[in-house]
């Protein structure tokens, strides 16, 4: 473990070969400002410039991973300040990232703290974890991907009924809903995190790129273009060495030793 830098917001450290980013904002149960913004995007860049990290874990407290964008922040904000000053669009850099994100979530992830845990690319959840969309009950909507990644994540009919109602849906709905790629005990979250990104960051770095992006065509488009691309990407990866020396090691019943070249 090591403390990478000096943030307000969030702590960083590295694991190996894995990132961790923790929210740190005790007082607003990690209420996402545009501190938390700029700080967690940053640190997210900087491990995803970093070769020898294979994937992030982002995680918040025991009580919240987060309750939402920061409202005392945005309760004043204007149509015009909104617009021209596109305050939450900085959180897009985020989901364009490579590195494979992990959202390691514990108690409430609400409004743009469920929005965060969607532009990870798989959630793993306390068996407290909270999961909605309460802007409705703020006069507002969701406005950091909520409507579109929810309704694509879980369907019209849940993402209708969480986002009119603005009620919180339990770690055991949000799996069954296919939100949560996995449940475990709260005091087991951590590890469970930690353990699946080191999986993912032992494998081919090409490959995992080549496999998410392949993944997000898929959420992104529709299937006929999903198809191409994967076709293109699959075809790619025979220009790596990385696939000469998994495909020979299984063929020699050994372990693969890959580069990531
Ligand atoms: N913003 C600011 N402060 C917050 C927030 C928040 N979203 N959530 C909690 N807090 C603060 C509380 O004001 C309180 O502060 P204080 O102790 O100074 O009074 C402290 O955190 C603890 O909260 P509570 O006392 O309310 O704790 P409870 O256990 O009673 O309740 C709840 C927990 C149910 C989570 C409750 O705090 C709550 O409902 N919070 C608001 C949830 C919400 O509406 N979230 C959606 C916000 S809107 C949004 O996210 C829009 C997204 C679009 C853009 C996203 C950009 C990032």
């Amino acid at each position: 473990d090591s403390v990478e830098s000096d943030y307000e917001t969030i702590l960083v450290r590295r694991e190996e070969r894995v990132g961790v980013i923790t929210l740190n904002r005790p007082e607003a149960l990690n209420a996402l400002n545009t501190t938390v913004a700029r700080e967690l995007v940053a640190a997210a860049e900087e491990f995803d410039r970093d070769e020898s990290i294979g994937a992030i874990v982002i995680t918040g407290s025991e009580r919240a991973f987060a309750a939402g964008a920061d409202i005392a922040e945005m309760a004043g904000i204007s149509f015009r300040e909104a617009h021209l000053g596109d305050f939450v669009g900085g959180w897009a850099a985020l989901a364009r990232l490579r590195t494979p994100r992990i959202a390691a979530v514990s108690g409430y992830a609400l409004g743009g703290g469920c929005e965060l845990a969607m532009m990870c690319d798989l959630i793993i959840a306390a068996d407290t974890a909270k999961f909605g969309q309460p802007e409705i009950n703020l006069g507002v909507i969701p406005g950091m991907g909520g409507t579109q990644r929810l309704t694509r994540a879980i369907g019209k009919a849940k993402a209708m009924d969480l986002i009119l109602t603005g009620r919180m849906m339990g770690a055991e709905e949000a799996e069954r809903a296919g939100l949560v790629s996995r449940v475990v005990p709260a005091a087991a979250l951590l590890d469970e995190a930690l353990k699946t990104a080191a999986v993912i960051a032992s494998k081919s770095l090409p490959s995992v790129y080549a496999a998410k992006e392949a993944v997000d065509v898929a959420f992104e488009t529709v299937l006929a273009e999903g198809l191409r691309f994967e076709k293109r990407a699959f075809y790619s990866m025979f220009a790596l060495g990385d696939q000469k020396e998994g495909m020979a090691a299984f063929l020699e019943k050994r372990k693969p030793d890959f580069g990531n070249d």
